[in-house]
């Protein structure tokens, strides 16, 4: 249940998270705006509303997990984890430098509140899996979250880990494809087409839905269905648009990584609504 008062709180906080990611990136002069960009909607219904944790306590046992296997969109969660009192906002300004915490792709060992290290794409779903299975055994009924992008999902590894999850019907297993439809060369259609990916997850054992991944409400609604589920793992694919939010690159193709400074990112900010 999503009351409009959530609602109002979460789109301010998504507009918090988008404004320190354009920051973070601009204070660096380079960075991975476009896929940090599309998923703030969901960070902000994550750690806003839909996560369990306690910022102060990050390595509690019984608390539900996120793996950003995307890790590249790692400046978004830093900024979220940030607002969130993981780690002191004035921390952002060191993206990516010499001695930071905040490497630009998630490290588990570096950042407070980073759950799994990846970046290396194709793996975090099967990271996952094993950290749902590992809860299930011991009884722990917190929920481990991940986060896959549509070009990754060209990574057979993912299969495997959506076979895994099936066969051993880890229900607390939360997934999320964050299919904004560009990798970074181009258009995921062109290079290596995913076709009905809704129809793959489902034939492999998944209960699958498909939202607007800018709609909070539609997400949490479809968390909610995820989460009554039993004996199957969840995926929900999410229409983003990569870059979402700031002109200066939303649904540009060669907005993967790119270069822009703090006078370009306080415009982008200037224009959030
Ligand atoms: C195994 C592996 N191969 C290649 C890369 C380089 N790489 C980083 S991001 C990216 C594109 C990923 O596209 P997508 O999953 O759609 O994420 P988005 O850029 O839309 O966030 C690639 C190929 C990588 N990080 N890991
Ligand atoms: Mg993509």
């Amino acid at each position: 249940m999503i009351t409009s008062e959530d609602q109002k709180h979460l789109a301010d906080f998504a507009r918090e998270i988008r404004k320190q990611t354009l920051y973070t990136i601009g204070n660096l002069g380079v960075g991975h705006i476009g896929g940090a960009l599309s998923i703030v909607e969901l960070l902000a219904l994550l750690y806003g509303k839909q996560m369990h944790y306690d910022p102060k306590q990050p390595q509690l046992y019984d608390r539900d997990l996120l793996v950003l296997s995307k890790g590249h969109a790692g400046p978004a969660l830093y900024a979220t984890l940030a607002l969130k009192g993981f780690f002191p906002l004035e921390e952002l300004a060191t993206l990516n430098q010499g001695g930071t915490n905040l490497p630009s792709h998630c490290d588990r060992t570096k950042t407070v509140g980073i759950d799994m290290t990846t970046g290396s794409l194709g793996q975090g779903l099967s990271a996952a899996c094993g950290l749902a299975y590992a809860r299930r055994v011991d009884q722990n009924t917190c929920y481990v979250y991940a986060i896959i992008g549509d070009g990754e999902s060209q990574e057979g590894q993912n299969w495997e880990a959506a076979m895994f999850a099936s066969h051993y019907k880890l229900d607390h297993l939360i997934a999320f494809t964050d299919n904004n439809k560009m990798q970074i060369d181009g258009y995921t259609e062109q290079i290596m087409g995913l076709g009905d990916l809704e129809a793959k997850w489902n034939s492999f054992g998944w209960f699958t839905q498909r939202v607007d991944g800018h709609d909070i409400k539609a997400m949490d609604e479809a968390i909610e269905r995820a989460k009554a589920q039993s004996d199957k793992p969840s995926m929900i694919i999410l229409d983003t648009i990569k870059g979402k939010g700031a002109s200066f690159c939303e649904g540009k193709v060669t907005n993967h990584n790119m270069q822009f400074n703090l006078e370009v990112a306080n415009a982008a900010i200037a224009e959030l609504r």
